[in-house]
């Protein structure tokens, strides 16, 4: 039985919105228009945005207390793909997967890039994990992993992520995600410059490892699951270790993995300036690393984040290419719907950044008019793009408005029925 929602369902549901659609894309054409925009090339933008969904996103999360699960959520990683092949059908926003090994090992990694093929879908930056002990492990990571205190610990550390490597070689990733978790819970438990030494340490051994087209990206996180001193807890330990390893090392912005009212969209222009802006996370979050969807909490922040990545682009050219993925978890709703409004979320501030009149923003910069300069920006931002980014899906063959089609196409029931719940059975973690 085919898991794809059938594309019939999808164009009867298009044709039901069309003449609504045309209506609010003229009438937002005509007013881009007036502002000397033109709306056929914002579609073309929208068209070409991609991000990529991550392999346990499509589970349900949980909490440091509890998991929830939901109906029909997938049991392996063939599954996971066939969810993340819903995903994209319907807003054709996410053609990639990032996957998490060991969560995600394949027995046949060849299989699994067919199967991706399959459902039009390739693989995106691959993440490690040695925050947690597997099965049959000889050493704990209870302690730390590339930054341990144990040489033997971090051996097994560099070892699992050289081979995350090998096996994205065969699954035509590009890049190695690092985040360790490793720190300290306790003022004096670690010699904190140790600490890092020992990690830089590690980190040479994987980077030696790295194919010459490879990217490796260090994650930061400021706290959790180290309470005191964790020990790639910001951007500027992540920089100064990027550039400590070399060109190949960049660094990657998770946007929930900061403390409340930092400027995470200052921290992107300092990474653009530097050739060090590896690629995001990208989530939401309110208090600390709540991994929210994206776009629900503070929508300004994501646009003002694209706003810089923008500028970038325009400085740099084609050379200025940042990974785009999702990272979150969801606890109460289907992840199905979760990943795809996050999308959309993430794409519509994509586009609302291409709207900012950047020449008008620079002679308000030089007139010193903050004034105006600001409302320049919120112009944009208040510009309501759907209409763009519905017709950007359809024009692809993706879904008019994804939730609504989905929730008519009866795809969770249909997997539920398929995917009978396994005892004891999460890989839904997130970082
Ligand atoms: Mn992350």
């Amino acid at each position: 039985m085919s898991t794809v929602i059938d594309a019939g369902q999808v164009a009867e549901h298009n044709a039901k919105l069309q003449a609504q659609l045309q209506a609010d894309y003229d009438a937002l054409g005509g007013m881009l228009a007036r502002r000397g925009q033109d709306i056929e090339e914002l579609t073309s933008l929208a068209q070409g945005f991609a991000v990529a969904v991550p392999s346990w996103g499509v589970g349900t999360g949980g909490t440091r207390f509890a998991r929830f699960p939901g109906r029909g959520e997938p049991r392996n990683v063939f599954e996971k793909l066939d969810d993340c092949g819903v995903i994209n059908q319907l807003t054709r926003a996410t053609p990639s997967v990032s996957l998490h090994f060991p969560w995600d090992k394949p027995t046949d990694a060849k299989e699994l890039r067919d199967k991706a093929a399959s459902l039009g879908l390739f693989f995106d930056a691959v993440n490690s994990n040695t925050f947690q002990d597997q099965v049959g492990q000889e050493q704990t990571y209870k302690y730390g992993s590339l930054t341990a205190g144990s040489a033997e610990v971090r051996a097994q550390a560099v070892a699992h992520n050289i081979e995350c490597i090998e096996l994205g070689k065969t699954l035509g990733s590009r890049a190695l995600t690092v985040w360790v978790g490793d720190g300290a819970n306790f003022p004096g438990q670690h010699n904190l410059r140790g600490a890092l030494e020992r990690y830089l340490d590690s980190m040479r051994k994987i980077y030696a490892a790295l194919p010459e087209d490879w990217n490796v990206f260090i994650e930061h996180k400021l706290f959790e699951p180290a309470f005191y001193a964790t020990t790639i807890a910001d951007w500027g330990t992540s920089f100064a270790c990027a550039t400590e390893l070399g060109p190949k090392a960049k660094c990657l912005v998770d946007l929930g993995h900061h403390a409340p009212n930092t400027n995470i969209e200052m921290i992107v222009a300092r990474l653009a300036q530097f050739g060090k802006l590896g690629g995001f996370h990208f989530n939401d979050s309110k208090y600390g690393d709540d991994d929210l969807d994206s776009g629900s909490i503070n929508p300004f922040q994501l646009f003002l984040v694209f706003n810089e990545l923008a500028d970038a682009a325009l400085r740099d050219g084609a050379a200025f290419k940042p990974s785009y993925m999702l990272d979150q978890s969801h606890n109460v709703t289907d992840p199905v719907e979760s990943l795809m409004n996050s999308a959309v979320e993430v794409q519509r501030a994509f586009v609302q950044a291409a709207l900012v009149d950047r020449a008008a923003l620079a002679v308000y910069q030089q007139q010193n008019d903050a004034l105006q300069a600001a409302q320049t920006l919120k112009h944009a931002f208040r510009t309501d793009v759907s209409p763009i980014l519905a017709m950007a899906r359809v024009r692809a063959g993706g879904a008019a408005d994804p939730v609504a089609c989905y929730r008519a196409s009866g795809y969770r029931d249909r997997v539920a029925g398929m995917r009978p719940a396994k005892a004891g059975a999460s890989s839904s973690g997130i970082v």
